[in-house]
């Protein structure tokens, strides 16, 4: 049983990490199609040990393609994963444009997996933005045991959330801050380098930017929509890794060790929780991992039944590339069964 599978974005810096995790995780693939705009046609992309050409999505035609991996951002998720679902493709998008459409599944596979199940209204699964998925990862087995009141989170995320430019930006303005040149930012609004900046995304008319928006309706639609969340939203001079800072209020009463081994357990998680110099994981230690790592669990004094930790993941994995692979591989298992 394999798979025909186009990756819409392939020149991308998730476009790359999903060609890297299907090819890691042995996706059972029949042909694999890096697609992305004409200007990169030709351009050569690694799957595995062997190099893929790029061809242009706007003269692919998707019959005959089992799934599409989509991490072209929203304008083109818009225009082309309903044709491509028209055409019989199951698409997977990365970007926010369908996610919080009632007829798309927005799915974190170790959260809720079941919401696949909807897929067939439009043939588009949707996957969360980066930050709320290692979020719910780390919520969701204290929640279905405590029940979550409210979720208090400052985010630390790094420049490769905003894609290959913000990267180079943070890299250039580090050299120019040492070679004394002038420092102009592009793709963010302030210097980043040796800064932290409290803007991820638009503002909206209630003082939120739509990044800790996304946080609040993404953690609704997956986990529970009584889930009370308020989220700020920071880059931080870190190329890959996102981090955060975590406060819950539960209905029942927790104590860290319990959490602790609740968390131990949980399909996703990695606890890594010494209290001592160096006992916790930081953004650099993350890259390259599967895992949801999460370190600094403590009661939280301050309110009823509350809890600190600290949550850190590869944004560009599951919060992006490894996500989608996972929900391609549930939807195989689940609904997308071949015959041999
Ligand atoms: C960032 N979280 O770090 C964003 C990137 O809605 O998929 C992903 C935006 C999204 O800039």
């Amino acid at each position: 049983m394999s798979y025909k599978v186009a990756v819409v974005g392939a020149t991308g810096v998730v476009g790359h990490e999903m060609l890297n995790i299907l090819a890691e995780r042995e996706f059972p693939v029949s042909e694999v199609v890096p697609l992305a705009s004409r200007r990169s046609v030709g351009r050569e992309v690694s799957f595995g040990d062997r190099t893929l050409k790029v061809k242009a999505l706007e003269d692919f035609d998707f019959t005959g393609t089992d799934i599409a991996l989509f991490s072209a951002g929203s304008g083109v998720a818009k225009d082309w994963a309903p044709r491509a679902a028209a055409k019989g493709a199951v698409v997977i998008d990365n970007s926010s444009c369908w996610r919080m459409d009632q007829d798309v599944p927005l799915v974190v596979p170790e959260v809720n997996a079941d919401a696949l199940a909807g897929y067939t209204k439009r043939n588009i699964i949707a996957n969360p933005n980066c930050s709320t998925a290692q979020l719910v990862v780390a919520l969701k087995p204290l929640h279905d045991r405590f029940r979550i009141k409210r979720c208090v989170v400052a985010t630390y995320q790094s420049t490769s959330g905003a894609g290959n430019e913000a990267m180079d930006e943070l890299f250039n303005q580090t050299k120019a801050v040492f070679v004394h040149d002038e420092i102009e930012p592009k793709k963010f609004t302030k210097q980043i380098a040796f800064n932290v900046i409290p803007h991820i995304d638009t503002f909206m008319e209630d003082g939120f930017t739509k990044e800790e928006w996304k946080m609040v309706v993404e953690t609704k639609k997956i986990l529970d929509p009584k889930i009370r969340l308020v989220a700020t939203c920071v880059r931080v001079p870190v190329f890959v890794g996102h981090s955060e800072a975590v406060h819950l209020e539960f209905e029942e009463p927790v104590t860290a060790e319990e959490a602790r081994d609740i968390l131990r357990e949980a399909p996703g998680c990695m606890v890594v929780d010494r209290r001592q110099d160096g006992g916790y994981i930081t953004p650099l230690e993350c890259v390259g991992d599967y895992a949801t790592f999460i370190s600094r669990i403590r009661e939280d004094f301050t309110v009823d039944n509350g809890l600190a930790m600290w949550v850190v993941s590869d944004n560009l994995r599951k919060g992006a590339a490894l996500n989608t692979v996972q929900i391609a591989e549930s939807l195989i298992a689940r609904h997308l069964k071949k015959a041999a």
